[in-house]
């Protein structure tokens, strides 16, 4: 595909300062009819370009005069009219098919009801538009559909008047205040249960709220509704930033691309991302929806009143906004486990891409396609970016940066450096090397060497980076990197503070008093400050110390990260038949140890998936990775079998609450529901399938489940299709029952989840709930040198590409690794990434393979 450059950016020549768009609706016809009032800002040979794809024009027309054909030209992707005003009123009528459209950008239908997914370039799929987010405009909307089939008709902003017309027909009309790009722009329409509540801002402005579900499900939008409420508190008290209309919609579909999307005024979500009760939802739900719901509202500033020049610069909305989640969350539960989390999250998912043949700078300089531009390292470096920015210059100029960016920006479209400036601006220092982490790919690696002089009680500390070579960069300069420090002996912190290694290299001399006689330990990144790689030579011994001394919990969590990793590659390659008792003690005493925290105790048992053993040594052999893995899990599950037995033994928290506190019991008791999946103890069975019968919640109940069908292998059908007459009217469900066997079983369980009645090619979550389950979290599997999983999964994402392109490129990421594997599977990947190239793919999903094969 053609690759669009940042250094090609032109703004547009003309200003739309108003849109009006009236929609008469219909599933297979819909008119869409665009009045745009436009002045010309650029040069006066300037064409007007307007987007648009798979619209069929029914008229044109300038200042009321319809346009001969020869006025203007139109081709598969825009309509051109070479000559026109300086100023002027175009009027467009067009004719769409939302329930054609399988992309699901657009307008289109889900569950009977309209609606549209605009990001990044769904609405040229709509009307001729420029449909680039530098264009904001006022959009005024009226819309009409059938009254009984879609009594509720949702648009951005604020709603206007509403009447009936002939033929059972009604229509609405809705007004948004706010400029805004075409990308946020939003209409729903259908026969909704509605969950309202109202919120009063700081200002004393009182907000109607209301989520719109399906029928009979307005109960299970009752933690979203409180998740939105405490979102909109935490942004005026942390942010000082207040919402800035009378209406706030969100509305839930079950067949949509993303997680969720923060249109204006009417947010649409991923039911997945709305619904939740105790017996349908598991705490890791609970957990998203918090999450997710925070995310999109604080776009409302972060995005929305402040959006993005051009789609380069998608992590100034993105990195900020996961960045402001992330932190909103860490306030609602545990900041320690939140970071722990976010750090996981980061190091399976970023790392592995920053790693790889898809690797790309958080702020890239050129893309092929956008839609796959909404990766890990946009969202999730994104915002480690943000947060090292807040630590080198502290809270207080940070909040001072982010006001002067609210008060510069309001109602613009701006870049990377336009938020940079407001920083340099409140702290008089100069950015320009810091901005190197928006456009180098690849994770650093810092390498640590101490040296410690007994005479002088001197430690001397040696920090050196080193980014690895990404496509198209093969070299990197140094980044400034802030480590936060400390050293350690066993009473606790012998010093702490930060540095920010700049260069190359620094080395650190730190006298200790003279009674300090030991080489004390040196922590380095506590609390993960920045996002790189360590390389440190530790002993076994010094690591097993760390385990004990650390004074911070990311790292203290980290250090036995390190020593299972270590442990898992010594089992997989044979170096080492069973598992060391030293160190499964040893863990098992710092999860006991940690009984009052049952979060963290719970992140403790977690060892690292096989996928996020790749990096650790190459070639990657998964089938390898995944036995050590268990093994290791085995002896875990027997050393902790009585405090097992004692954690399972007392009941879960009764009455249910989905609050942090519970929610850390439930884990440490589903940490060991996983290991008595894998614990040799010949009961562990009996056990499991009792835990899930008797169990009063979804968490306990799905974990039960899954560690029973782990235990009992092809013997759990029994449980398997009790879970499945339970809870087969219930679609969030039925994809946690697919995912399970889709990340327990093999090839095999794949094709027969693929023909089951209820496996729908055109439901993204149903597709993702197989298909991503088992090349994302079952890479033993998917990885098999016989190449069975990758045959198991190519038809089905050729088919899903077919229909839906950003949801096909989305799966095939999953082969981003296939050249660092053990060399059957590399061959196996690189002949199926070969064979889906000459398939016909989507030009979204030819991307992906293009370079991943590179
Ligand atoms: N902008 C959305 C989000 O990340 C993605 N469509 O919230
Ligand atoms: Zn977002």
């Amino acid at each position: 595909p053609v690759s669009v450059q940042l250094s090609d950016y032109k703004p547009y020549p003309f200003e739309i300062e108003q849109v009006n768009l009236r929609f008469d609706l219909d599933p297979d016809a819909t008119k869409v009819r665009s009045e745009l009032k436009v002045r010309r800002t650029g040069g006066a040979g300037d064409a007007l370009v307007l987007d648009g794809e798979g619209l069929t024009l029914r008229s044109i027309s300038i200042d009321g005069q319809a346009l001969d054909a020869s006025c203007y030209e139109q081709t598969d992707k825009a309509l051109i009219i070479a000559s026109v005003p300086d100023a002027f009123t175009l009027v467009t009528e067009v004719e769409i098919a939302p329930s054609q459209n399988t992309a699901l950008s657009g307008l289109y239908m889900s569950g009977g009801r309209f609606c549209t997914q605009c990001e990044s370039t769904g609405f040229r799929r709509i009307t001729f538009y420029p449909d680039r987010p530098d264009v904001m405009s006022a959009f005024h909307v009226w819309m009409a559909a059938d009254k009984a089939t879609y009594p509720i008709l949702l648009s951005n902003g604020t709603p206007g008047e509403t009447g009936e017309l002939d033929d059972g027909r009604h229509y609405a009309v809705w007004d948004d205040p706010h400029k805004k790009p075409s990308y946020l722009f939003a209409l729903c329409a259908g026969d909704y249960d509605v969950y309202r509540d109202s919120f009063t801002t700081m200002n004393g402005d009182e907000i109607a709220l209301a989520i719109h579900v399906d029928k009979g499900d307005a109960e299970r939008a009752a933690w979203a509704m409180d998740s939105l409420k405490r979102s909109m508190t935490w942004d005026e008290q942390t942010y000082g930033r207040a919402y800035d209309l009378g209406v706030f919609n969100i509305v839930a579909v079950r067949d949509f691309n993303f997680g969720a999307m923060e249109n204006k005024g009417l947010n649409v979500f991923n039911s997945a991302y709305v619904l939740a009760d105790e017996a349908t939802a598991t705490d890791a739900d609970f957990e998203a929806i918090e999450s997710i719901v925070a995310h999109e509202y604080f776009h409302n500033w972060t995005g929305n009143r402040i959006t993005c020049r051009d789609w380069f610069q998608l992590c100034l909305k993105e990195g900020l906004t996961v960045f402001r989640d992330q932190n909103f969350s860490a306030d609602m539960r545990s900041r320690p486990v939140q970071r722990i989390k976010d750090v996981i999250r980061l190091r399976a998912r970023q790392f592995a891409e920053d790693a790889g043949p898809l690797a790309h700078s958080v702020r890239p300089d050129h893309y092929g396609s956008i839609d796959n531009l909404y990766t890990a390292t946009v969202y999730e470096k994104g915002a480690e970016l943000i947060g090292m920015l807040r630590r080198m210059i502290g809270e207080e100029l940070y909040r001072k940066g982010m006001d002067l960016y609210f008060e510069r920006h309001d109602g613009q479209a701006v870049t990377i450096e336009d938020f940079y400036k407001c920083f340099e601006d409140v702290t008089g220092e100069d950015f320009t090397q810091f901005r190197l982490w928006y456009a180098q790919a690849g994770t650093p690696e810092v390498t640590v060497e101490e040296n410690w002089k007994p005479e002088t009680h001197e430690i001397e500390i040696t920090l050196k980076q080193k980014t690895p070579a990404t496509p198209g960069q093969p070299v990197k300069k140094p980044v400034p990197i802030p480590l936060e420090m400390a050293l350690l002996d066993e009473e606790g912190n012998l010093a702490e503070w930060t540095t920010i290694l700049e260069d190359e290299d620094v080395t650190l001399t730190m006298e200790m008093p003279d009674t300090v006689t030991e080489p004390p330990l040196v922590s380095v990144n506590r609390d993960f400050t920045a996002p790189i790689r360590l390389n440190r030579s530790l002993t076994r011994e010094q690591r097993l110390a760390m385990v004990r001394m650390e004074t911070d919990p990311f790292n203290q969590w980290d250090a036995v990260q390190t020593l299972v990793k270590a442990e898992i590659l010594a089992l997989s390659e044979g170096s080492q038949a069973e598992p060391d008792d030293a160190l499964v003690t040893a863990l098992a005493g710092a999860v006991e140890q940690a009984v009052d925290d049952p979060a963290f105790a719970a992140l403790l048992t977690r060892l690292p998936e096989v996928g996020e053993m790749f990096l650790e040594r190459q070639p990657a052999d998964a089938v390898a990775l995944n036995a050590a893995r268990k093994k290791l899990q085995s002896a875990l599950a027997a050393k902790l079998s009585g405090f097992s037995a004692e954690t399972l033994g007392k009941p879960t928290p009764a009455p249910f609450d989905p609050g942090a506190e519970q929610a850390g019991i439930r884990a440490l008791r589903t940490a060991m529901i996983v290991l008595l999946g894998v614990s040799p103890d010949a009961g562990a069975a009996d056990t499991l399938r009792g835990l899930y019968d008797n169990a009063t919640n979804m968490t306990e109940r799905l974990a039960a489940l899954r560690a029973y069908t782990v235990q009992k292998g092809g013997k759990a059908n029994e449980a398997l299709a009790d879970f499945e007459a339970t809870w087969k009217d219930n679609p969030l469900v039925m994809d946690k029952w697919f995912a399970l066997q889709a990340t327990t079983g093999d090839a095999e369980t794949i094709k027969t989840l693929a023909a089951h009645p209820a496996f729908d090619l055109r439901n993204p979550n149903r597709v993702r709930s197989v298909v991503a389950a088992f090349t994302m979290q079952n890479l033993a599997a998917f990885h098999a040198p016989d190449g069975s999983g990758y045959q198991a999964v190519e038809e089905i994402i050729l088919k899903a590409d077919k229909a839906n392109p950003a949801l096909g490129a989305r799966l095939l990421t999953a082969f981003e690794q296939w050249r660092i594997l053990e060399p059957q599977a590399k061959a196996a990947a690189e002949a199926t990434l070969k064979r889906l190239q000459s398939a016909g793919l989507s030009s979204n999903a030819a991307d992906i393979v293009a370079r991943a094969l590179g």
